[in-house]
């Protein structure tokens, strides 16, 4: 429950800055102290925002679990920016921030594993090439190898296998990162329906019915890694004659580093072609990050009917290999991802319940910092009183002291305001309150 954790400690220190912010010092100097009053729209809206930037707070803070940077901005950013939208802008930039930071990691991971790959066919080949063994261990630090010397094509094979699994890892937490957006769009479409009157909501429908028809008209979508798609791709963006069209020299012209391999970037950039006929970021109703989940759903696809020995890499032979298959000729047909479904209702209610006791939790909780700061304005209004009738007390031996002075004295202007002598002061309360003790709560 790394969320609640999250709110927990977010909601902590939350109530400590509303804590600082009424928690009034005490001062006999001033006769007016800054009272509740100032702020009167301050305590109903307190109550509702644990709803209203649920979500917000929920996506920021899955975001600054994961850079201490942005942790520490949000703990400076206080309740009223977060409820004027203040953070939506950090938000944003933090999801770049985040993925830029991800898709850095993923490099890193596909560039290990080109590395590893190149040593295992050194090794395997044994033409005279010896792999410096030191080498390639200084480029893994966080391998405690205790033998390093005698380092064998099982311990390279081992890596791979790793470095592979890390890779599916950061894809499976794409594809769960995505799912859960899907999910959160049509749960906020949901809520809003329920908000709409009945000719509202069929409005409402038919909006969305038709921004989804519009969003599926597209010209044809070709079978990733077929011929016909890597045509399209050699006729228009290569601008090559399509007679032409040559498998060798495809692959040559689009190993973009020359290392004899295609890497999932390089894969992943021959779909631009085809993710451009369905996505316009013009349109309203082409979503980007949906674009970027076909994009990965087109690469796995790929990965998975060329990548023969599942080394995440499309070696040159075996991308010769597939394009001598039948599928490569006469490919079944390619289901888009509007196509298909992300999630299952069943899913989309679990979701939903999951989220309806993260927002009770919220909404408790800051009901019970409402309650604390109701709390500590009555103890304020308490403090205030005291100090009124120590005032008065203060002023009424002053009088008393007058008369001692002067038996005899006119009475007159002692009291210019013309308020009337106050009763004796509590004595336990004069010895506890100096006029310069901070409140005490
Ligand atoms: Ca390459
Ligand atoms: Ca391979």
């Amino acid at each position: 429950m790394l969320w609640s954790k999250s709110i927990c400690h977010h909601l902590l220190l939350l109530a400590s800055q509303l804590i600082c912010s009424w928690t009034i010092p005490v001062s006999v100097d001033k006769t007016e102290v800054k009272t509740p009053e100032e702020k009167p729209s301050e305590s109903p809206q307190s109550v509702d925002t644990g709803l209203h930037y649920d979500r917000y707070l929920r996506e920021v803070i899955d975001f600054l679990e994961k850079d201490p940077h942005f942790r520490e901005k949000l703990h400076n950013t206080d309740m009223e920016d977060i409820k004027q939208g203040k953070l939506a802008k950090e938000l944003d930039f933090v999801s770049h921030h985040v993925r830029t930071k991800l898709d850095e990691l993923k490099r890193q991971e596909v560039s290990r594993l080109r590395v590893l790959i190149r040593a295992k066919q050194d090794m395997e080949a044994g033409n005279g090439k010896t792999v410096d063994h030191q080498a390639l261990l200084r480029q893994f630090q966080y391998l405690n190898h205790k033998n390093p010397h005698s380092f064998e094509v099982e311990d390279l094979d081992r890596l791979i296998k790793s470095a592979t699994t890390d890779l599916e890892n950061y894809d499976r937490e794409r594809h769960e990162e995505f799912k859960r957006y899907e999910m959160m769009k049509e749960h906020e479409r949901r809520e809003l329906l329920k908000t709409l009157d009945e000719e509202k909501r069929k409005k409402q429908e038919e909006q969305y019915a038709e921004m989804k028809k519009r969003h599926a008209d597209h010209p044809k979508i070709n079978h990733p890694g077929s011929q016909d798609q890597l045509k399209e791709v050699w006729e228009e963006a290569d601008g090559l004659d399509p007679d032409d069209f040559d498998p060798k020299t495809f692959f040559n012209l689009h190993d973009t580093n020359g290392d004899g391999f295609f890497d999932e970037q390089e894969l992943e950039a021959l779909f631009t072609k085809e993710l451009e006929k369905i996505y316009d970021p013009a349109n309203e109703e082409d979503d980007m990050v949906e674009m970027e989940e076909e994009r990965l759903r087109m690469r796995e696809h790929v990965m998975n009917e060329v990548d023969t020995n599942k080394d995440r890499l499309v070696s040159r032979e075996e991308f010769m290999a597939a394009t001598q298959k039948k599928e490569f000729l006469e490919p079944d047909t390619w289901e888009t991802l509007e196509e298909s479904q992300v999630y299952t209702e069943e899913e989309m209610r679990e979701f939903e319940e999951h989220l309806a006791i993260q927002e009770q939790d919220l909404q408790q909780r800051t009901m019970e910092l409402q309650k604390q700061k109701e709390e500590l304005e009555r103890q304020q209004e308490q403090l205030n009183a005291q100090k009124r009738e120590l005032q008065q007390a203060v002023e009424h031996m002053e009088s008393l002291k007058l008369q001692d002075a002067e038996p005899v004295a006119q009475d007159e202007g002692t009291n210019g305001g013309g308020a009337a002598p106050a009763p004796p002061a509590n004595p336990q309360l004069l010895q506890g309150l100096h006029p310069d003790t901070p409140a005490h709560l």
